[in-house]
């Protein structure tokens, strides 16, 4: 029988004894041999150079149009300050990556937009930008090649800077940058407190996102995997109260419902909201037999669209034609319709289906106010 190696961190006194005891357990149980090892600590974030400071301050103070654009650590409470104390100095704007792992927002912080994804929308927030300074963030392009578009967002003319990458140390940067250009502490200019009316009607992503606005309590975790029908969702949530909220970072299917069950075991104080897609949730729907059986505190909402909508636009994005029954049936996920309701329950979460505004309102709610694991199927 082959050895069992144990890591633990040695950062409190007794984790050490602890682990020891695992260790003992371990050979008790499996006969094997545990080996104990401390786990290396976290090796500090390099931290960039003068020279890169002084380039992006230099740039800042070119009276050119500049842009910072943020991800990471500077997407967090602490970061955003910092980069609101130098836009408020500057004049520079500020915008989040298009995709971020974790955003801290809502009423009292420096409030963020991300780039949007739609190629046209992204040029048209890029398209006066003369320096754009990343911290932490890649120059962005976009996600596709599509015919008559650029991939390359930013303007001819700009010059792009990096201030830091995503492994270096951005709030240090960050600090070191706010002291080149003379910006004054808690000079950022924060998002008042101040939420939409809950919304009436029908139920649209314009709804969806004025009922979130309205609701989301304070201290949320937010999964969100709402793909097309979120791409809103941040205006109307500005002003809620702090929140965390945590995106999918790339082109992989299925994070919403699994994230969200980790934020829930990780964080068993807070209340975590998953916002899911129909088509992604498939990927990963056993994730609410796990909420079931933790009892983890998660309020889902499934956006039953019926289809892969963003496969649609990505098809007619690349001007592949209208098209024919056989590739409209790929995107489709009717014929049957999936029932959310039942696949919850089956997995021991309560559900139920929204087909209008009033209805969405009173079952998110509802499932905010349950303690444990609760689903709505928002029909779209
Ligand atoms: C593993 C994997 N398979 C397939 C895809 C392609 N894909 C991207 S988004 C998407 C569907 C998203 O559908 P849904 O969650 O219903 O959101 P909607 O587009 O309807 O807003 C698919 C299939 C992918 N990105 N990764
Ligand atoms: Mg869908």
């Amino acid at each position: 029988m082959s050895d069992i190696l144990v890591l633990y961190y040695s950062r409190h006194g007794t984790t050490a004894e602890l682990a020891r005891q695992v260790a003992r357990g371990v050979d008790a149980v499996s006969g094997a041999k545990a080996r104990l090892r401390t786990v290396p600590p976290v090796a500090a974030r390099a931290r960039v150079t003068e020279e890169i400071v002084a380039r992006c301050a230099g740039a800042l103070r070119s009276g050119e149009p500049a842009m910072l654009m943020l991800t990471g650590l500077a997407v967090r409470e602490c970061g955003l300050a910092l980069a609101g104390r130098i836009a408020t100095a500057t004049g520079a704007r500020l915008i989040a990556q298009g995709s971020n792992a974790r955003i801290q927002r809502g009423a009292g912080r420096v409030p963020i937009e991300r780039l949007p994804y739609p190629v046209d929308q992204a040029l048209a927030v890029l398209k006066d930008v003369r320096h754009l300074i990343l911290v932490g963030a890649k120059a962005p392009v976009a996600f596709f090649a599509y015919p008559d578009k650029p991939s390359v967002l930013t303007p001819d003319g700009c010059q792009v800077h990096q201030l830091s990458t995503l492994a270096e140390d951005s709030i240090g940067a960050l600090e070191a940058l706010a002291d080149a250009v003379g910006a004054k502490k808690n000079g950022e200019v924060v998002q008042p407190p101040g939420r939409p009316a809950l919304p009436t009607g029908a139920l649209t992503p314009d709804t969806l996102a004025a009922s979130l606005g309205a609701l989301l309590p304070e201290g949320a975790i937010v999964a969100d995997e709402s793909v097309t029908t979120g791409r809103g969702f941040f205006r109307m949530t500005a002003g809620a109260p702090p929140h965390d909220w945590m995106n999918n970072m790339g082109g992989s299917i299925g994070l919403g419902l699994p994230l969200a069950t980790g934020a829930a075991v990780a964080c068993p104080d807070r209340k975590v909201v998953c916002l899911e897609g129909d088509g992604s949730g498939m990927y990963t729907l056993q994730a609410l037999w796990t909420q079931a059986r933790e009892g983890l505190d998660v309020t889902t909402v499934v956006f039953a669209n019926r289809t892969y909508a963003i496969l649609r636009h990505e098809l007619s994005g690349v001007r592949a034609g209208t098209p024919g029954p056989k590739a409209a049936d790929m995107l489709d996920i009717g014929r049957p319709d999936l029932d959310w309701v039942a696949l919850a329950r089956g997995m021991g979460v309560p559900a139920s289906r929204a087909t209008t505004a009033e209805e969405f309102n009173k079952q998110f709610a509802a499932g905010l106010a349950a303690p444990g694991p609760y689903l709505v199927e928002a029909v779209l």
